[in-house]
C-alpha cells in the first residue's frame, strides 16, 4: 500500500497542467462531473482577470482510471491550457522588473537569470487547477464515507460574513446554494455585496485585495492524524498544505489566534456524551463549542475541522510598485502582466481541495487498504471496536506483570 500523495507539473502558459496522484485504493468511483464542477468553481469569482475568459478547465485522465474507477495504479490527470504560448517570445516576453510580493526576485537570483518569466510561469497560481483536480479525487473518497468539505470566503478587507456552518453534512445544502449563487463565494448576501464593492474600488484604484477563506470538514471520524510525531499531527499537515497555496500568509485552526487572548476555561470545549448518537463519526462524544476547530493533539476529535487561511493581495498591480530593473539595477516600477484584482473566491476552492487531500491522506492512514472494499471493512470494524470500549485484553489491570 502506497501513502496517498500528489505532485503537480506545468507552467501557466505551457501546454497543460498535470497531477500525479499515488496511493488511491482500487475501485474508487470517481465523479468526473464533480471534479470538473470544482475546476469551474475555481475559475470564477468577481475580480478575476481576462485569462478565465480564455480557459475552460476540465480534467482528463491519462492513467490509473478504468471506466470511471481507480485501478490502484498511479493516476495522472491533465488540465489543458488554451492560452499556451510559453515558447513564443513575442507573446511571453522577458520580465525584468520584479513585482514586490511575487516570486520574481528571489526566483531570478535562485535560478541565476534576469528574466523573471523563468520563475513566474511555475510560481503562477494557474498551477492550483492541478491541485483542485487532485482534491477532487480526495473528495470522491471522503464523500463515499459521508465526509463533506465546505469552503467559502469569510472576509475581505473590513467586511466579514455573518455565517454559521452546521456540524451536520446533511444541513449544508442551503449554504452551498447561497455560496454558489454569490460572485465572491460568500453565503452571506449582505457581506458578499460589500465585498464586491471593495473589489470594484480596488480595480478603480489599480490596486488588489486578498482576504480570508474558511474551510469546514464535516463528518470526520475521531482519531485521524496522530500525536506521536510533529509531522504526523494533522494540524501541522493542514498548515503545510494551506500555506503551500500561492499567496497564503497565515492559517488558523478553530479559534486560532483568539486562543492567546483567553484563559483555558474559555478556550477548551467541554466533552459531553450522548448515548443516542454513538453511530455518528464522533461516537456520541459531542461538544457545544468548537474552539479547537476539530483537532486536539493533532487528531480529529469528531467535531468539524475548521481552518481559516489568509491570502495576501495579488502582487501584480496595474499601477506597479517601486522595484529595480534586474539588468540595469536602475529604480523602475514593477512590470505589469495581465492578472486578477482579487482571486480570493478561487483560493477558497483551492483551500478546500488541499484540505480534502490531507484529510483523505489521514483517513487512509487510519483505515487504508489496497481496494475500497478493504478500506470500507477497516473503517467499519475499527469504528465498531471504538464503540465497544473497553476492550478485553486492552486495558491495564492491577495484576499485569
Ligand atoms: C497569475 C496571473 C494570471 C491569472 C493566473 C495567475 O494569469 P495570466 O497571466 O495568464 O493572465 O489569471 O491564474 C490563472 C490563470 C488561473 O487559472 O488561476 C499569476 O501570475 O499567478
Amino acid at each position: 500500500m502506497t501513502e496517498l500523495s500528489y505532485r503537480t507539473a506545468g507552467e501557466s502558459h505551457g501546454p497543460a497542467l498535470s497531477t500525479l496522484i499515488e496511493g488511491v485504493p482500487a475501485g474508487l468511483e470517481l465523479d468526473l462531473a464533480l471534479i470538473d464542477a470544482e475546476l469551474r468553481r475555481r475559475q470564477g469569482g468577481y475580480g478575476r482577470g481576462g485569462r478565465q475568459k480564455i480557459e475552460t478547465d476540465t480534467a482528463t485522465y491519462l492513467a490509473g482510471v478504468r471506466r470511471g474507477r481507480t485501478t490502484g495504479g498511479p493516476i495522472i490527470m491533465q488540465v489543458a491550457n488554451r492560452d499556451s504560448r510559453l515558447d513564443d517570445l513575442e507573446r511571453t516576453p522577458p520580465v525584468r522588473r520584479p513585482r514586490p510580493g511575487h516570486a520574481d526576485l528571489a526566483g531570478s537570483i535562485k535560478w541565476l537569470t534576469t528574466d523573471c518569466r523563468e520563475t513566474l510561469e511555475r510560481a503562477s497560481a494557474r498551477e492550483t487547477a492541478a491541485r483542485v483536480a487532485a482534491g477532487g479525487v480526495a473528495r470522491c473518497l471522503l464523500r463515499s464515507f459521508g465526509i463533506e468539505v465546505f469552503g467559502f470566503v469569510r472576509g475581505l478587507l473590513d467586511v466579514h460574513a455573518d455565517v454559521v456552518i452546521p456540524a451536520d453534512p446533511a444541513a449544508l445544502e442551503p449554504l452551498r446554494a447561497a455560496r454558489d449563487a454569490s460572485d465572491v463565494a460568500c453565503p452571506d448576501p449582505v457581506a458578499a455585496t460589500a465585498m464586491i464593492e471593495r473589489i470594484r474600488q480596488a480595480k478603480i484604484d489599480k490596486d488588489t485585495v486578498g482576504g480570508f477563506a474558511e474551510v469546514h470538514v464535516l463528518g470526520c471520524p475521531i482519531g485521524l492524524g496522530s500525536c506521536v510525531q510533529w509531522d504526523t499531527r494533522l494540524d501541522s499537515r493542514l498548515a503545510a498544505a494551506v500555506m503551500g497555496i500561492q499567496a497564503f500568509k497565515a492559517i488558523e485552526i478553530g479559534l486560532g489566534r483568539g486562543c492567546g487572548e483567553r484563559p483555558g476555561s474559555a478556550v477548551h470545549d467541554p466533552i459531553l456524551h450522548d448515548p443516542a448518537r454513538t453511530d455518528e463519526p464522533h461516537l456520541g462524544f459531542v461538544r457545544e463549542s468548537n474552539n479547537a476547530g476539530g483537532l486536539e493533539g493533532g487528531m480529529t476529535n469528531g467535531m468539524p475541522v475548521v481552518v481559516t487561511g489568509t491570502m495576501k493581495p495579488i502582487s501584480t498591480l496595474l499601477r506597479g510598485l517601486p522595484s529595480v530593473n534586474l539588468e540595469t539595477r536602475q529604480d523602475e516600477r514593477s512590470d505589469y502582466e495581465r492578472s486578477d484584482v482579487c482571486a480570493l473566491p478561487a483560493a477558497s476552492v483551492v483551500m478546500e481541495s488541499v484540505v480534502a487531500f490531507e484529510i483523505a491522506r489521514a483517513f487512509l492512514e487510519r483505515f487504508g487498504g489496497d481496494s475500497m472494499p478493504q478500506v470500507r471493512a477497516n473503517h467499519d470494524r475499527t469504528m465498531e471496536l471504538a464503540r465497544s470500549l473497553p476492550l478485553p485484553g486492552r486495558e491495564v489491570v492491577a495484576d499485569d506483570h
